[in-house]
Formats: C-alpha cells, sequence, structure tokens
C-alpha cells in the first residue's frame, strides 16, 4: 500500500481525527444511554472507526451511504447531525426519523445517509438501486455499502455485485471484517477464507485494506471513488477490522474469542495510530489534538443532554410519515 502521508494535507489528517474521536465518545455516551435503559440493541462500533472515516473523506453530501445494524460510525462520518442521532436512538421526536427509527434505522437524506437497515445483508442491493440513479440521471454521485463479514455471505451481496458489475454502477462494496457474526468466526463461515477474493468472479476490482489504519482506508477509498466516478465500475473493499464491545448491549460474554486477539486490534487502535503519526510527521501538536478531543467532548454532551431532554413523538403521530407518496 502506498504511504499516504506525505500528500494528506493537515486539514484531512484533522478532520479524519476529529471524526474518529467524536466517534468514539458518541459511543462511549450511547453506551451509558444503554446502559441506563433509554435505549435498546445498541451494537457498538468501537475499533471500527477507521473504515468510514477513511472512505467519507472523499464523499460529498450527494453522495450516497447506507448501513447496517452497527452503523453509527457511517452516520457520523457521513455527517449526520450528533444531536438528531443521539435523539433519533433514544426514541425521541427531534431524532433524525421522528424517534420511529431507533439506533438501526437512521437515516438523513440531505447528507446521502439513506439508512442504517437492521435487516442484515438488505442495505446492499439498494446501493446498488441508488448507484443507478446516479447513473440515470447523468451525474456523477456514488454510492457506498457497508456489510459485516457475516453479511458477505447473503445471496443478496452476490446479486448486488453482478448487476453493478455489468451495468459499471458507481458503488463501492466495503465489508467492514470485524472477524465475527455475532459469535461466529469469519474462518468457520466465509469460503475461501476471503471477502475480497470474490470480486474476482464478478470481474471488479477486490482490495483487502487494514481496516485499523484510517490512512490505508483513505487510500483504498480514494481509488475506489475515483474509479467509481469515472463510470469505470464497482469496487470491493475488505477492511479487516475488530469490535471491541460484543455484540450488542451488555449480555455478551465474549467467550468465543481471546485476549490474546483483543489485545492485538487494541494495540493497532485507529485513533492512537492516526494521532501517532500526526505528531511524528509534525502535522499538529499535542494541544492542537487535546482541543479537538475536547470539541468532541462538548459536543457528544451536547447531543446527549439535547436528546435526554427532548420529548418522544407523540401518540397521533404514530402512523404519520410511515409510508411516503412519491
Ligand atoms: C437477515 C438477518 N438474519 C439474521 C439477523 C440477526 N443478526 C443481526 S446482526 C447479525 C450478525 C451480523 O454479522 P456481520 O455481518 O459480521 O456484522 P457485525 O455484527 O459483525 O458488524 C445477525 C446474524 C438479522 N438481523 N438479519
Ligand atoms: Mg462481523
Amino acid at each position: 500500500m502506498a504511504n499516504t502521508s506525505a500528500t494528506l494535507d493537515k486539514k484531512t489528517l484533522l478532520w479524519m481525527y476529529e471524526t474518529m474521536v467524536v466517534i468514539r465518545k458518541f459511543e462511549e455516551s450511547s453506551k451509558r444511554e444503554a446502559d441506563a435503559g433509554k435505549l435498546r440493541g445498541m451494537h457498538s462500533s468501537i475499533g471500527q472507526e477507521a473504515v468510514p472515516t477513511g472512505i467519507s473523506a472523499h464523499l460529498r453530501d450527494d453522495d450516497y451511504a447506507l448501513g447496517t445494524h452497527r452503523s453509527h460510525h457511517h452516520c457520523i462520518a457521513k455527517g449526520v447531525d450528533l444531536n438528531e442521532m443521539m435523539a433519533e436512538l433514544l426514541g425521541k421526536a427531534t431524532g433524525t426519523n421522528k424517534g420511529k427509527g431507533g439506533t438501526m434505522h437512521i437515516a438523513d437524506i440531505n447528507k446521502g445517509m439513506l439508512g442504517a437497515n437492521g435487516v442484515v445483508g438488505s442495505n446492499i442491493p439498494v446501493a446498488v438501486g441508488a448507484a443507478l440513479s446516479a447513473k440515470v440521471k447523468g451525474n456523477d454521485s456514488v454510492s457506498v455499502v457497508y456489510f459485516g463479514d457475516g453479511a458477505a455471505n447473503q445471496g443478496s451481496l452476490h446479486e448486488a455485485m453482478n448487476l453493478a458489475s455489468i451495468w459499471k454502477l458507481p458503488v463501492i462494496f466495503v465489508c467492514e471484517n470485524n472477524r465475527y457474526a455475532e459469535s461466529t468466526p469469519f474462518e468457520y463461515s466465509v469460503a475461501g477464507e476471503s471477502v475480497a477474493k470474490r470480486a474476482e468472479g464478478y470481474a471488479m476490482p477486490g482490495v483487502e485494506a487494514d481496516g485499523q489504519s484510517v490512512l490505508e482506508m483513505w487510500e483504498v477509498g480514494k481509488e475506489a471513488i475515483r474509479r467509481a466516478r469515472a463510470g469505470e465500475g464497482p469496487t470491493l473493499i475488505e477492511a479487516m477490522t475488530y469490535r471491541y464491545h460484543g455484540h450488542f448491549g451488555a449480555d455478551d460474554p465474549l467467550n468465543y474469542r481471546t485476549q490474546e486477539e483483543e489485545d492485538y486490534y487494541e494495540a493497532r487502535d485507529c485513533v492512537e495510530q492516526l494521532k501517532n503519526h500526526i505528531l511524528d510527521t509534525g502535522k499538529a501538536t499535542e494541544e492542537e489534538l487535546a482541543s479537538l478531543d475536547e470539541k468532541a467532548g462538548v459536543s457528544v454532551s451536547a447531543a446527549t443532554k439535547f436528546a435526554d431532554e427532548s420529548p418522544f413523538p407523540l401518540p397521533e403521530e404514530l402512523t404519520t410519515d410511515v409510508y411516503v407518496n412519491v
């Protein structure tokens, strides 16, 4: 992988640092809210922050992103408002979906975030549809879809990759391989032990990347998005990453993985790696990074306060916005 550090400007590096810190603090706060019984079904993305951050550094508001059940990091990296996100997690009327979607269905059309999605693999064909719409309209918007190693075994991915390839659609398939689907290990469930290699069968580039390195995610994202915008078709990226917490909530004993494995990934923490890179290359000072840490903390605290103090939707709003006339 090419060394990107020389070409990356300070502004991009600091945006990526701040975005990853915001995601982490947001997840820590949402876990506290979940532990306090204020939300259910919270899937933490801590450990995986670099994947959508490196990719989103190349995206615009008129590009599309689709997420999964574990999607807070996808939404934040795509620019969704923190207040509205936290309110959505808590089911409040001020949320992105007016409190009717919750943690697994955050969407913000104005930011191109077409939706997190609780049904594993179901977001993938939607991303291909969004890419088709860009092609039909004749603009250069691209569509990014995130999915897990478990979802890589759903038929929807294979149908979607085939159609995207034959029609050369501007879609980037991003598999976040965090080694487990709930408690099922990747080595057991994925034939061939590589998601990236599956791209060959669909005549598109398949790239395996270090998902703990935001610089590497930036690099592979850059080429995939350039290709898509230029009308050259889709790319499949397999980002090797790790979730630090259990599959969801507090009920996961994590007895299907080892301490050594957890230590290995935490020693390669994406935030720490980028921090060291920025300091080593002299792109910013400790003080500058500390002020971004503080700013992230203030934004997340404000979002949590906003969500806590917001009202629940009224019962008479139960059926509004459920179906939309177009
Ligand atoms: C179609 C479908 N089958 C099963 C489930 C239950 N389920 C929720 S998350 C999950 C595991 C997904 O694993 P992976 O795709 O690797 O994503 P990760 O949780 O690791 O981010 C399963 C089986 C579901 N939500 N949808
Ligand atoms: Mg997984």
